[in-house]
């Protein structure tokens, strides 16, 4: 089997070089092979340098590719070009910051394996805690609250019961990827685009506990406020269409 891993990057260049080293050193279950494709956004960092440094020193270069665009479009355009090239029989989606951590794809694969579903999704919200103030109070609150009201709202259009609908760990079958082709979103709307065609499916989201390690605006987060208003709309387009 082979696990296709999508890797969207845009002015990574703090994060992209140790990302890439626990993608290739992260255990896998048994049988399974990897497939590493990184998809340069037309960074005006060192990203792209570094990671053709760092895929120079790898050994075996088959396993790893990088496809750089000419000009930055989005998050979701690279996606779609990375599935386009991906040959796996599972699918990933692995973001190039450090706040999903590739430890995860063993217990992201397990119900795949074990035919429990066809898609499965890391969930970040059941193990966060909803604490205001305080020493461990949640991190980027106003994030949180709308991530929890972006995947209600996807639950009540859509009858499914899912708590992370814009988590970046989305793992697929290539059967799935088959029927929800052909995507569009060039931004951050790919989440609620995948998302509500594999409910439009019919397909069951199995969700798995993930806990990630949020970063903030000063460490070069770039989803914004208004991708928010995107993703209702992606939401309730493809409901309607
Ligand atoms: N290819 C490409 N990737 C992008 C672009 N913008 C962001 N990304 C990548 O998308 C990933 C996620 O971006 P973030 O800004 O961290 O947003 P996020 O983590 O999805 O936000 P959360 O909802 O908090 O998880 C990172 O790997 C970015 O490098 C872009 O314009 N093009
Ligand atoms: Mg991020």
């Amino acid at each position: 089997m082979i696990l296709s891993i999508i890797i969207p990057v845009y002015n990574e260049e703090k994060t992209i070089e140790k990302i890439i080293d626990l993608v290739l050193k992260t255990k896998l279950p048994n049988s399974f092979e990897r497939e590493i494709i990184i998809i340069d956004d037309a960074s005006s960092d060192q990203t792209k340098k570094l990671i053709l440094k760092k895929i120079q020193k790898i050994q075996q270069k088959n396993q790893i590719f990088l496809i750089t665009k000419p000009e930055n479009e989005g998050k979701g355009s690279a996606i779609l070009i990375g599935l386009k090239k991906s040959k796996g029989d599972i699918i990933i989606i692995q973001d190039a910051d450090l706040e999903y951590l590739p430890k995860y794809y063993s217990s992201l694969l397990t119900p795949i394996i074990d035919n429990k579903s066809s898609v499965v999704y890391g969930t970040r919200i059941r193990t966060m805690k909803f604490k205001l103030f305080g020493e461990n109070r949640t991190p980027l609150i106003l994030h949180y609250l709308m991530n929890r009201f972006l995947s209600l709202f996807t639950n009540l259009l859509y009858g499914s019961n899912i708590t992370d609908m814009e988590t970046c760990f989305k793992v697929f079958t290539r059967k799935v990827y088959n029927q929800i082709e052909p995507l569009n979103s060039k931004g951050f709307e790919i989440e609620p685009e995948i998302t509500s065609k594999i409910l439009r499916k019919k397909i069951n989201i199995y969700e798995v506990d993930i806990k990630t390690i949020p970063r903030g605006y000063n460490q070069g987060k770039k989803i914004k406020w208004y991708d928010a208003i995107f993703a209702i709309c992606t939401l309730i387009k493809n409901k309607i269409i």
